[in-house]
């Protein structure tokens, strides 16, 4: 956890993150499901026997879904869709978590918009 609040506390800086570097294939990520604006990769460090993290190809300064503005509300509905698709293709459909972390205070560690898709093991509330 402190690992986790120290990475978060670097925030947003505008500067491009890892995520550029995987949708740009210059580093590997397993890809579970891609189209033309949504990439859909496996975490690497996975919270749950399905972790899949569904980000935007084009960051377009949605760094985090606290700075999202009127011209995002397109893709941030493509990215919740591809949740389910990711899901379905997961075969969690029947039950699974989306998480957005935004923020310092909410964990964010990479300022490049990501949901992230849980499933594969009963999910508790409140979430850890
Ligand atoms: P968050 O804390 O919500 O910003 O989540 C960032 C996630 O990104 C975290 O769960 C770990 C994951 N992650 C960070 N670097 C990499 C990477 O290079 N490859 C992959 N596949 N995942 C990464």
């Amino acid at each position: 956890e402190a690992a986790a609040r120290a990475a978060a506390a670097t925030a947003d800086n505008g500067a491009p993150t890892i995520f550029d570097k995987i949708i740009a294939k210059e580093i590997p990520a397993n890809i579970v499901y891609e189209d033309e604006k949504v990439l859909a990769f496996r975490d690497i460090n996975p919270q749950a026997p399905v972790h899949v993290l569904v980000i935007p190809k084009v960051r377009d300064g949605l760094t985090e879904l606290g700075k999202a503005e009127e011209r995002h509300k397109d893709i941030l509905g493509e990215l919740m869709y591809a949740a389910k698709i990711v899901a379905e293709k997961e075969g969690i459909a029947d039950g699974f978590r989306v998480v957005i972390n935004s923020g310092p205070a909410g964990c964010q560690s990479v300022y490049h918009l990501h949901l992230h898709v849980l499933g594969g093991r009963q999910m508790k509330w409140p979430p850890g």
